[in-house]
């Protein structure tokens, strides 16, 4: 049997990483696009213990410079495209709009044009979000809920869901979007709530400062009120290999079910290190959003009865993995 290939974009980021050890698994070859960086070795480390494999190769390229992204379609001539290249950071979205209207909607064009023109039998999953819902209709929120996105991350995002729809419609592409809840993981950039309070804790914990302010054990936030549908990244990216196996595109809800606040988090991580939040956590104007997502809760009943897809973390598991990994990480610090 032939050896499948897939092309995944944001090869450095969190998913990333994860679905190219879900597809080496699969004896995939996995060609990862990394944009330039010029902090290279540090900004690869949720990928260095894959660089050695045979089957892992990296190749520079950028979403948005359609000539790379050819140039990669028509080496590799790839079986299944991942895009799940984005600025994914919601709060910077407001401070760089244009920046992240052009990589999170202009760079999906890109992407499925050069399937188009150059491999359209290529089955391509689109990295679409749960910020969609943004101001929620319903919930919780399934595959019709109607969209209403609160930032510019959301409304790009927005646009990079109906492209998917529109050139699996027009062209007959093979194009999917995974509709993904937050999900998480040891591998979380430290801006994201979940990572930022886990790994402050860790840090209290052992006696290292924050780095937030002068005061070395202060753990400033913005909204604590608000409420997420939190999983983990590793199920995620098996949930988003599941939808290209199928025969027919579609478009999946991937969520736990499981509603929690900030403040559970809290909970669970400070107490997770028998230590009370309630003493180290500030409130910061400068983490607050111009326009807020209060509530996201995901309804994953079309996957599960579809693909038989099953999330195998729980809240609390993926909270103590994420804080047992920080403090593992930080104890060499201390
Ligand atoms: P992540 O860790 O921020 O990874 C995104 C990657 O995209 C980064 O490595 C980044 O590169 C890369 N990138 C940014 N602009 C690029 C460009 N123009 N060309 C090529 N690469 C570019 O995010 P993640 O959590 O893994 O999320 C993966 C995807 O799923 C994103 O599209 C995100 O919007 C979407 N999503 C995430 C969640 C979630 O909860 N994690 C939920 C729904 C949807 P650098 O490392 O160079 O910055
Ligand atoms: O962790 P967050 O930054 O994630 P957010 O905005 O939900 O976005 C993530 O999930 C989306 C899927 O729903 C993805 F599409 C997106 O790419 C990203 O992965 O913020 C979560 C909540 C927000 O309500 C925010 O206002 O936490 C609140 N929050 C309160 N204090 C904070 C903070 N968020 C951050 N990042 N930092 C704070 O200090």
């Amino acid at each position: 049997m032939k050896q499948p290939c897939a092309i995944i974009s944001g090869a450095r980021g969190q998913d990333a990483s994860y679905l190219a050890e879900i597809l080496l698994e699969k004896n995939y070859r996995v060609v990862g696009i990394n944009r330039r960086s010029s902090a290279r070795d540090s900004a690869n480390w949720r990928i260095a213990h894959l660089m050695s494999n045979p089957n892992y190769i990296v190749e520079l390229g950028d979403i948005t410079d359609s000539g790379s992204i050819n140039r990669i379609v028509a080496t590799y001539q790839p079986d299944e495209f991942y895009n799940l290249a984005a600025q994914s950071f919601v709060g910077a979205s407001w401070n760089e709009p244009y920046h992240t209207l052009i990589v999170n909607a202009g760079g999906v064009v890109n992407c499925l044009e050069a399937l188009r023109q150059v491999k359209p039998d290529t089955k391509f999953y689109q990295a679409s979000t749960s910020e969609l819902y943004g101001k929620v209709q319903e919930t919780p929120q399934t595959e019709t809920t109607p969209f209403y996105p609160r930032s510019p991350y959301g409304f790009a995002k927005l646009a990079g869901y109906w492209a998917t729809v529109n050139y699996r419609e027009s062209y007959g592409i093979h194009a999917t979007n995974g509709i993904l809840f937050n999900h998480e993981s040891p591998r979380r950039g430290l801006e994201f709530v979940t990572r930022k309070i886990t790994d402050a804790a860790a840090k209290i914990k052992l006696g290292i400062p924050t780095g937030y302010t002068k005061r070395a054990d202060e753990l400033p936030l913005g909204n604590i009120e608000s409420k997420r549908d939190w999983g983990h990244s590793r199920d995620f990216m098996q949930a988003a290999w599941l939808m290209l196996q199928e025969e027919v595109p579609n478009d999946y809800v991937v969520a736990t079910g499981k509603l929690h606040s900030i403040r559970d988090l809290l909970d669970k991580a400070f107490g997770h290190l028998g230590l009370d939040w309630r003493n180290h956590v500030t409130k910061d104007e400068k983490f607050w959003r111009p326009a807020e997502v209060d509530l996201l809760l995901g309804d994953p009943t079309k996957i599960k009865k579809l693909l038989g897809w099953e999330p195998s973390y729980n809240f609390h598991a993926l909270v103590v993995d994420m804080v047992d990994s920080d403090l593992r990480r930080l104890r060499g610090k201390a």
